[in-house]
């Protein structure tokens, strides 16, 4: 049976995903901050479900992992790097700079660490599968996307930089990219709980959902070990990527 890590499985993208994976027969180690919301939802997937919490902005403990991870969910097969977070909708010049050093660490470094940790052993045993959750936001400028755009910007790089490394070797590695998505805690985080504020952004809209990525992931874990796909965009319907707008008299 394969196993799979996810970090950011106490809501959103990443609990849909555990829920997902955990149906289509998988193992799953599931990490975050929050670990009474882990624990609810072993509560929920039984056996098949490791919570083990993790913040992955710290280095140590994210370079003792494999020491808090049973010999019955190893080795990891699949890691999905997709905790993460947006902090701040403000311009870049009036950012808080904390907020941007919280992405940085997060959305950058947190997904390095793993990476780094997790992937030498993919590559001993010749098998492996990254998956990235980048965004559009890496893609498409959008007015106080700064620096969170510029994590997935990277995330989005070095996944390609990774996939380059691996020439040679049976590891695979997907960035997926997708735009608004509702049902999940994301804008919450976002406007630093300005609750009414991040409903308002899905208000009337209708949205990709967190099962919509859960089952894009099924689907790309069930596609054959020599089929790898390194980027895949996605948007709701009500969303396109038109507009470059021009200001009058600058
Ligand atoms: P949520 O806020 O619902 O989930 C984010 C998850 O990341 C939570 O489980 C949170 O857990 C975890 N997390 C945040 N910081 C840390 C940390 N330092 N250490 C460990 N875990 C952490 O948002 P989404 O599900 O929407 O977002 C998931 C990913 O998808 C993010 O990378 C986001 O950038 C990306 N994304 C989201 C889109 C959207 O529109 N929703 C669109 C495109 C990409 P905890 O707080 O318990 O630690
Ligand atoms: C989340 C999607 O468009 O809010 O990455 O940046 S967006």
């Amino acid at each position: 049976m394969k196993i799979v890590l996810v970090t950011g499985a106490s809501s959103g993208f990443g609990e849909a995903i555990c829920q997902k994976l955990v149906a289509d027969g998988f193992k799953v180690i599931g990490t975050a901050r929050r670990f009474d919301k882990l624990k609810q939802l072993q509560q929920t997937l039984g056996d098949a479900f490791l919570p083990i919490q993790l913040d992955v902005t710290d280095k140590s403990a994210i370079d003792h992992l494999n020491q808090l991870i049973p010999d019955n969910f190893k080795p990891i097969d699949v890691l999905i790097n997709n905790a993460g977070l947006a902090l701040g909708l403000e311009p870049a010049y009036a950012a808080d700079f904390s907020d941007w050093e919280m992405m940085v660490n997060t959305n950058v470094m947190g997904l390095i660490y793993l990476t780094r940790q997790v992937l030498p052993e993919m590559v001993t045993r010749n098998s492996g599968y990254i998956i990235n959750i980048g965004s559009i936001a890496g893609t498409y400028a959008y007015k106080g996307g700064n620096v969170y755009g510029a994590t997935k910007a990277f995330v989005r790089q070095f996944s390609l930089n990774l996939r380059t490394d691996l020439a040679g070797k049976a590891v695979r590695v997907t960035n997926l990219e997708p735009g608004l998505c509702g049902g999940t805690e994301f804008s919450n985080v976002r406007f630093h709980g300005d609750n009414d504020k991040a409903s308002s952004v899905y208000q009337d809209i209708n949205y990709i959902t967190p099962q919509d990525i859960a089952n894009t992931i099924s689907w790309l874990l069930s596609m054959p070990a020599h089929f790898n796909v390194n980027t895949m965009e996605m948007m709701p319907v009500a969303q396109t990527p038109a507009g470059l707008s021009v200001a009058k008299h600058v």
